[in-house]
C-alpha cells in the first residue's frame, strides 16, 4: 500500500470541482485517508514549492495557490502514487489528455486544479508538510469508522 499527497488547488474550489475529482481518484480504488480544506499561507506555498524556486513561473503559482482554499488530502492505494498522476493528466495543458482530470477540465498550465506528489520521498515530505499533526489539523477517515 502506498500514501500520497494529493491537492484539489483554489480554480478547482472555485469551481466546485471538488466532489467531481475526488470521485475520480475513489472511482479507481483509491481510499481518502485525511482530507483538510484549507486556506495556504506563503510560507506553506513557498516550502511545498521550494524545487521551482528559481523558475520563471514562481511567483505566479505561489500567488495562484494562496488565492483561495485548497482542497488537501491523503490517498491510499496499490501505486497509489503514480495512478494519481496518471488520472491527473500531464502537467502542460497542451499535453494533458481527454480523460484525464486536466484534459477534462482545465485550460491553463499554472491553474492546473490538482497537484499529486511525484515519487515516495515527496509523497512522505508533502504529507508530513501539509498534515504535520495528525490529532489536531486534520480529519482522518480512519478515525470516524
Ligand atoms: P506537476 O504539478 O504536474 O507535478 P510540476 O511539479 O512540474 O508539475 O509543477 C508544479 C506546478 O507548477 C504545476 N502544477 C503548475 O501549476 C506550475 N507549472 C509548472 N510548469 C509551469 C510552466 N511552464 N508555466 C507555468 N506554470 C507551471
Amino acid at each position: 500500500m502506498e500514501r500520497t499527497f494529493v491537492m484539489i488547488k483554489p480554480d478547482g474550489v472555485k469551481r466546485g470541482l471538488v466532489g467531481r475529482i475526488l470521485q475520480r481518484y475513489e472511482q479507481k480504488g483509491l481510499r481518502l485517508v485525511k482530507a483538510r480544506l484549507m486556506e495556504v499561507s506563503r510560507e506553506l506555498a513557498e516550502k511545498h514549492y521550494g524545487e521551482h524556486r528559481s523558475k520563471p513561473f514562481f511567483h505566479e503559482l505561489i500567488d495562484y495557490i494562496t488565492s483561495g482554499p485548497v482542497f488537501a488530502m491523503v490517498l491510499e492505494g496499490n501505486k497509489a502514487i503514480s495512478i494519481v498522476r496518471l488520472l491527473n493528466g500531464a502537467t502542460k495543458v497542451e499535453d494533458a489528455l481527454p480523460g484525464t482530470i486536466r484534459g477534462d477540465f482545465a485550460v491553463s498550465t499554472t491553474e492546473n486544479l490538482v497537484h499529486g506528489s511525484d515519487s515516495a520521498a515527496s509523497a512522505e515530505r508533502e504529507i508530513s508538510l501539509w498534515f504535520p499533526d495528525d490529532s489536531t489539523s486534520s480529519l482522518s477517515a480512519s478515525d470516524c469508522l
